[in-house]
């Protein structure tokens, strides 16, 4: 029903907001990301000042706690006091938080109402109105995003804005296991997705180089096996606790949580913390790989732990599964992450388990579906776990081969989309990046917009998926501003994928939609690649 603005229609308005007499606010040209569902402009201009007040017309903490995030990002560049009331019928100007009953708006929509008195976000949930503060964070001026008092006036052009995203996943990976990241990092990572309207934060917390989540059963994980990192360094790990502070960080953001264990491949760090878990996987030295489907039996009975791994290569461990002890192990680990998950889903990886044997895997797919649903979660995993059993609620990750995407649908599975070559944040943007791999492609940030996920896959629609996820894998990054280079531009871009509606999608408008945020990056700091693509203001 609603759709986004022709250019035609934006030109008209244009020249109309040149027309003194009639004058059309600028609201329909403020370059928004993710687009919005609909936008139009209104008349005249409203001015945050220091007497604003944030009204909510709902006192439940939830409402409340929007209000305050609200309040809390306006406060240090504005120095305004930005009052926060609890009202039906407020009197003086400002911003009204409204709880309406709308179907079209469904649980993360919003209207947004501007007018010369009031911003007016008018939303089913809570969770609506925390979107639409992340709209007007980028209808103010761009320097509300510093966090020093600016002496200058807030204003946000009048008019309506009514949006609701496309897909019900929007996502993002942070590979933790590679290189680890601090709690602080982490939450770093989720303010910038949170920005955009993401919704799910996808954490690999484990792989070959590193256990970064404390497990109370099996305490060597943690201890023995977060020694370490890609590259030699320290490593690290959550404590359960620390965890609990990530979700709750996430949790007041709307964003959920999705944690993967990597089993039954990617798992050396878990066969050097307790030896009877190998089945005889040897840790490749350097410059040899020993991909042999035999390795796992080549200790036959004589299990003993294996080397702390930091090197790169993939594919090469296993967990023994024709041990039934291993599989104590596995319910052990799903059912402590579990129980302090509030999120749906359980990430079981599953990827490039070549050293696995085919029975075993499959056999091992069927198994540990079963533990994650008895451990009231919905099981996730990349798509080479469409060979197994997967049951219609299980969801399946396309990274890299149409036929296992083929084979989750027919399955009765829904897919995440992640294609390597469109999707992955760690695939350099070009062959002078300063950092990421290029195994799949080369991603600038055109390419990195320019796709459907909906027809991306022959034979596969958009019933079929829940959304998208673009995936940092952190090989070759190991702070915050690498992490940002390599999000950054293409994190709106997959964002804006995942929310906005696809009609009139295309590169040669967003680019400059794009190149219009760069003032805005940089209040935030944020360590961006300036990609000779993008048109940038400055
Ligand atoms: C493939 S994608 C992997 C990861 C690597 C990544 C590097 C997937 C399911 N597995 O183990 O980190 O490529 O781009």
């Amino acid at each position: 029903m609603y759709q986004r603005i022709p250019t035609i229609l934006l030109f008209t308005l244009f020249l109309f907001s040149c027309d003194k007499k009639n004058k059309y606010s600028e609201l329909s040209v403020v370059p928004i990301i993710p687009q919005p569902a609909y936008v139009e402009s209104g008349r005249g201009v409203f001015e945050l000042t220091k007497n604003s007040i944030i009204y909510v017309d709902t006192a439940t903490p939830e409402w409340l706690s929007v209000a305050e995030a609200l309040a809390e990002k306006i406060r240090p560049s504005t120095g305004f006091a930005m009052n926060i009331s609890v009202a039906q019928q407020p009197t003086l100007s400002g911003i009204r938080l409204t709880l309406v009953n709308e179907p079209e708006l469904a649980t993360e929509g919003y209207h947004l109402d501007i007018t010369e008195k009031f911003v007016t976000v008018s939303a089913n949930t809570a969770q609506g109105a925390f979107r639409a503060i992340q709209t007007i964070r980028q209808l103010l001026p761009t320097s509300i995003e510093l966090t020093s008092r600016q002496d200058m006036s807030w204003k946000v052009p009048a008019g309506v804005i009514r949006d609701f995203p496309s897909y019900a996943y929007r996502g993002a990976m942070l590979d933790v296991a590679r290189h680890f990241f601090s709690v602080n990092e982490v939450k770093r990572f989720i303010d910038l997705i949170s920005l955009y309207k993401m919704n799910y934060l996808h954490l690999h917390l484990s792989d070959d180089q590193g256990w970064r989540i404390e497990i109370k059963s099996w305490p060597n994980l943690t201890l023995h096996g977060g020694k370490t990192e890609v590259g030699g360094g320290e490593g690290g790990y959550y404590s359960q606790e620390q965890y609990k502070e990530i979700i709750k960080y996430a949790q007041e953001r709307y964003i959920t949580i999705v944690p993967e264990i990597d089993m039954p491949g990617h798992i050396n760090s878990a066969l050097a913390s307790y030896g009877e878990l190998n089945g005889g996987t040897i840790v490749p030295k350097e410059g040899r790989l020993p991909i042999d489907a035999n390795a796992n039996k080549i200790l036959d009975g004589k299990s003993k732990p294996t080397e702390l791994y930091t090197g790169v290569e993939v594919g090469w461990s296993t967990l023994r599964l024709e041990k039934e002890a291993t599989f104590r192990f596995v319910e052990d680990v799903i059912r402590e992450i579990s129980a302090i998950t509030p999120g749906p889903y359980f990430h079981i990886g599953g990827d490039e388990a070549q050293v696995t044997k085919k029975e075993d895997y499959v056999q091992f797919i069927n198994r540990f579906q079963q533990i994650v649903k008895a451990n009231g979660k919905t099981m996730m995993g990349w798509e080479e776990i469409a060979q197994g059993e997967i049951g219609n609620n299980t969801i399946v990750q396309h990274w890299n081969l149409p036929k296992y995407a083929m084979m989750a649908v027919e399955k009765g599975s829904k897919l995440l989309m992640s294609p390597a070559k469109k999707a992955y944040l760690d695939m350099s943007y070009d062959s002078t990046s300063s950092f990421g791999l290029h195994w799949a492609a080369f991603i600038e940030v055109d390419s990195a917009y320019s796709w459907n996920p909906a027809t991306y896959v022959d034979g596969i629609s958009k019933e079929n998926i829940i959304g998208i996820e673009a995936p940092l894998w952190s090989e070759t990054i190991s702070n915050m501003d690498e992490v940002e280079y390599l999000l950054f531009p293409r994190l709106p871009g997959y964002a804006e994928i995942g929310w906005s509606q696809e009609t009139g999608r295309n590169w040669e408008e967003y680019k400059v939609r794009l190149g219009k945020h760069a003032p805005r990056f940089k209040a935030m700091n944020i360590d961006f690649y300036r990609s000779k693509l993008v048109p940038w203001t400055n």
